[in-house]
């Protein structure tokens, strides 16, 4: 399938440049139980100052978020997570110039971050909402469209595919279908495998190895991979904060891969990561 042709995603809310290969998404969970950074930036001065620094360190977009999607999760209500984000995204879009996604399938929470300043949507459930992609189409923000199994509530119970590959990149071609339907540029599109969303340590691994697949469909490739329970696995290591080096693995991976936007805790380490493999990949 024909690529997006322009190394300059260009939109009336901001600008991301491909051209020098990857870039780092700077996660902001301004939750009491996200699975890594929970409780950390519940406090909104606190993540605006992480958020600053996410930005000082290299980070090309931040994406907020109000509630935790880590397996077994309840939701929160939009009104809650519109208290949490609300503020974070007012005042780190009067401090940085640089884009801020916000995280939720929720359409109001959508509405009320796009107000305050933010100029992506991040939705887990790829617009399975239809008043949300109507929403997106109307702001005309670039999309982020994740695959997931099941929900966050039962997702890690007993995933099953047939070809995990193939089935995760058809679904998202087929959420590409349907945003594209509701006005929604080609462009603007990124495609999300969701690791660790209803996915075995298998599963996770296969989609990794087998990231051509997406990047193949011309659509931008955005993986977040950071930290996750798949890569304590492999390491033994329990704690989120001490998977930094496995995720640097996926993350030189996925930049070799193609893939346009990694979603990271680290965002300096990551940085350095993307750096030094877009040079060996690019530089004459
Ligand atoms: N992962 C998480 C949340 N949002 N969005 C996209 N597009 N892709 C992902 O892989 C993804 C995501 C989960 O990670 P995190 O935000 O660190 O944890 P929690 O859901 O516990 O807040």
């Amino acid at each position: 399938m024909e690529a997006v042709s322009n190394a300059v995603l260009q939109w009336p809310g901001g600008r991301l440049d491909f051209s020098g290969g990857c870039l780092i998404m700077g996660i902001l969970n301004v939750t009491p139980d996200s699975f890594s950074d929970g409780g950390l930036f519940l406090d909104a001065d606190r993540a605006v100052a992480h958020g600053l620094e996410m930005a000082a360190q290299g980070a090309a977009l931040i994406d907020v978020g109000g509630e935790s999607t880590r397996p077994g999760s309840q939701p929160v209500p939009p009104a809650e997570q519109i208290r949490r984000v609300v503020p974070v995204v007012g005042a780190l879009a009067e401090k940085i110039d640089i884009p801020i996604s916000i995280d939720t399938p929720y359409v109001e929470v959508a509405r009320a971050a796009f107000l305050a300043g933010a100029s992506i949507l991040n939705d887990i459930t790829a617009l399975s909402d239809k008043g949300l992609a109507e929403l997106a189409a109307r702001q005309q923000v670039p999309v982020v469209l994740m695959h997931m199994q099941g929900t966050p509530a039962t997702m890690q119970v007993e995933p099953r595919y047939g070809d995990v590959v193939t089935e995760v990149r058809d679904f998202l071609l087929a959420r590409c279908e349907r945003a594209r339907g509701f006005g929604i540029a080609k462009e603007r599109l990124f495609i999300d495998p969701g690791i660790g969303f209803g996915k075995t340590l298998q599963h996770n691994l296969l989609l990794l190895r087998h990231l051509d697949a997406l990047v193949a469909t011309g659509y931008r490739v955005l993986v977040g991979s950071s930290r996750k329970a798949f890569l304590g696995r492999l390491t033994g290591k329990e704690r989120p904060a001490d998977r930094v080096f496995g995720t640097a693995a996926t993350v030189a991976l996925c930049a070799a891969a193609g893939v346009s936007i990694l979603r990271v805790h680290d965002v300096a380490e990551m940085t350095d990561v993307v750096k030094v493999t877009n040079a060996i990949l690019r530089q004459p």
